[in-house]
């Protein structure tokens, strides 16, 4: 492999390999449990969101985990998904629940969210187990924070000391990696800054970065001449670009333009094939760990 290919994260063949590590362990749970059971919820004719649930389900049945897609009207009334989830909370058959985001525009998500058991919470969304990340005692982390944390490990990227810049400030991604790279942990102990659309000066505080999680949903903002030699890129934008000469009329890009950036990088995560799966592997080892919670109770 020659050196340009080995600074470019494969989080593609990291995911595959964590999920046959969690299938393994499946294997093993099942025997003296039960098969772990996934319930997804989605709402609505998002065609992303319709990808992202049918990568989901088709990873977990690689996995053995038994998962269970309920498709709701875009026009279904607040209290019908909340009588829903409830139903789930209490099928004592169901280890995880899932509502993919976005919901349709008349349904609050953090109200939705709420109602969700934070044991069977599998995205790590609920207020419970985003305060638990604040904690320091993590239960359940969003599979995306997850997955760079698994890959920064995986990638022996030391993060001690080192001085991490954080683009954007989602409740999903930006605020969670920026507590658990900050974290006293093994995969913490960083200096961490975030930086988001009010930001001054950005390129003054991208001078120090060591480490850039970019996470702002803007294609290709992030560009070589905002990044020094040597620094590690995680991008965890996916963008669909007009693009003419491909099947679907659009292709995928990140936040960062990686021609650019992944000139002056040490490591960088490409997109798609980069931060993606991963996200999608930490989901199936979130239900399992829901399902092992379970019989501990
Ligand atoms: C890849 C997501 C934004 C908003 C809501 C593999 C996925 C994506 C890309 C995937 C995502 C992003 C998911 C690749 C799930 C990740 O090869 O690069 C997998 O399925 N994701 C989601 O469920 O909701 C989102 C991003």
């Amino acid at each position: 492999m020659d050196s340009e290919m080995r600074k470019i994260i494969d989080g593609k063949s990291i995911a595959a390999q964590i999920v046959s590590e969690t299938a393994k362990e499946i294997e093993v749970f099942s025997k003296g449990s039960r098969v772990p059971h996934l319930a997804v919820i989605i709402s609505g004719d998002d065609s992303a969101s319709r990808i992202y649930v049918r990568n989901k389900i088709k990873t977990a049945e690689k996995c053995g985990i038994k998962s269970e897609l309920i498709t709701l009207p875009d026009d279904i009334k607040e209290i019908e998904l909340f009588r829903r989830l409830n139903k789930l909370n209490n099928d004592i058959n169901i280890d995880g629940i899932l509502v993919q985001l976005p919901l349709p525009s008349h349904i609050d998500p953090k109200k939705a969210i709420n109602q969700i058991s934070p044991y069977k919470d599998v995205d790590g969304f609920h207020p419970y187990n985003l305060g638990r990340i604040l904690e320091g005692d993590p239960l359940f982390v969003p599979c995306t924070p997850l997955g760079i944390i698994e890959l920064i490990k995986r990638y022996d990227v030391d993060t001690t000391g080192k001085n991490v810049v954080i683009i954007g400030r989602s409740i999903i991604v930006g605020k969670p990696i920026a507590m658990l790279l900050a974290d006293k942990s093994e995969n913490g102990n960083a200096t961490v800054t975030i930086c988001h659309s009010k930001t001054r000066d950005i390129k003054k505080i991208l001078e120090t970065a060591d480490i850039i999680v970019c996470a702002v949903g803007k294609a290709e903002m992030l560009t070589g001449d905002m990044v020094k030699p040597g620094v590690v890129v995680i991008d965890v934008g996916i963008n669909r670009v007009k693009d003419v000469t491909k099947k679907k009329g659009y292709r995928l890009v990140g936040d960062v333009d990686f021609e650019s950036v992944s000139k002056k990088a040490s490591l960088i995560t490409p997109v798609p094939g980069g931060v993606g799966p991963m996200t999608v592997a930490m989901l199936m080892r979130n239900t399992l760990k829901a399902a092992r919670l379970k019989c501990k109770k």
